[in-house]
């Protein structure tokens, strides 16, 4: 095996990725390319996506759409392969051997598991319960050091981690011990339209997220709309959630501190505040959306780059299963 330390993390095509999507994870994935000690892989989760119905028309643009974005926002499928879930069959394989070491009491506990069982109280289905477990085997299969991902999934994590320690314990040291790599800023984007829940692409109220591929008119009225309080002052406290998410965001955007932007728009309201938010935020997306439109229109190089992906993700996770096959006493075929 390199000497390299592993990263994988995914994301689901379950619909258009949002500003939270990309400064809580997608841009750090980027980032962690330039450092040459990773070795990582990027997935789409589109197994974990049909645990909310899909129609199979919309998964599949949102695939392809999720996999454009993927590269316009500067993943090198050279460097680090870009691959479908359902490419890796791996990914059920070990996941069937995971739950059986997992505890319905531990996935009860998990906090997306109760969310989505109250956003979508008509399909509570047991692949929406066992969720975590798949997220297990994604990680757990490539041995993963590093797991970028934002501050919602930590639990995940953390349960991960949970299942890969009792499966060492109960079959001798098979599996790496992940850790959560959640950035300081940016890990958490509030709705614009309620600062007290997390940005989402799933949200009804479309006011409520920017999307990555969003006009810059879009992006300029929504930031306008965006929830604030009735005073002017543009600083964190009590009361503030709306102003503070939204130099969140601004700080994710142009690095700067949440100090400087406060001693910036000491004495400017509201409005000379969201007008450079949004500029902020146009000017990021614009190479993004560049790139993108440029990518949709070569759809040979996108199937290039998935297929080449899954080869190298195949080869990688069938050490991994085989491994635990051979270890939990399954006859070697
Ligand atoms: P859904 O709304 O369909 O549940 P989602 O928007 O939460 O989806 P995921 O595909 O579940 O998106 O998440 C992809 C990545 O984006 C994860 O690493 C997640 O932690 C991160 N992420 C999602 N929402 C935010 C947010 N508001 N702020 C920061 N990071 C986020
Ligand atoms: N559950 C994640 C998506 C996801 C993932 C993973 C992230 C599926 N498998 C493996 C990191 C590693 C989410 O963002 N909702």
């Amino acid at each position: 095996m390199s000497e390299k330390k592993r990263i994988l993390s995914g994301i689901q095509p379950s619909g258009a990725l949002t500003l939270g999507n990309y400064v809580g994870a997608l841009r750090n994935w980027v980032e962690l390319q330039t450092e040459d000690e990773y070795e990582a892989f990027y997935m789409l989760a589109d197994l974990h996506t049909i645990t909310v119905r899909q129609e199979a028309k919309n998964l599949r643009k949102n695939s392809m759409d999720l996999l454009a974005l993927f590269l316009a926002a500067g993943i090198d499928p050279e460097k680090s392969p870009i691959f479908f879930q359902s490419h890796v069959p791996a990914h059920v394989e070990l996941s069937w051997v995971l739950s059986c070491n997992t505890y319905m009491g531990e996935l009860s506990r998990m906090t997306q598991f109760k969310d989505k069982c109250q956003k979508h109280a008509d399909n509570i289905n047991a692949g929406l319960f066992t969720y975590p477990v798949l997220m297990a085997a994604d990680i757990l299969l490539y041995q993963a050091d590093l797991v970028p991902v934002g501050h919602d999934q930590k639990q995940h994590l953390e349960i991960t981690r949970d299942i890969a320690k009792r499966f060492n314990n109960a079959y001798s040291e098979t599996f790496k011990l992940p850790e959560p790599y959640i950035p300081k800023v940016g890990a958490r984007i509030m709705s614009l339209q309620d600062p007290t829940s997390k940005m989402s692409k799933s949200d009804p109220n479309e006011n409520g997220y920017i999307l990555l591929l969003d006009t810059p008119d879009a992006i300029v009225r929504k930031i306008k709309r965006a929830v604030t309080d009735s005073g002017s002052d543009v600083r964190r406290g009590e009361g503030k959630e709306g102003v503070e998410n939204l130099m969140s965001i601004f700080s994710a955007v142009t690095g700067k501190t949440m100090d400087e932007i406060e001693a910036e728009f000491d004495g400017k309201g509201y409005g000379d505040f969201k007008s450079a938010v949004a500029e902020a935020v146009v000017e990021e997306l614009r190479p993004i959306q560049e790139k993108y439109n440029e990518l949709m229109s070569n759809r040979d190089y996108l199937q290039q780059v998935y297929r080449q992906g899954a080869q190298i993700a195949n080869r990688v996770a069938m050490k991994t299963v085989s491994k635990v096959y051979r270890k939990v006493g399954f006859i070697q075929p």
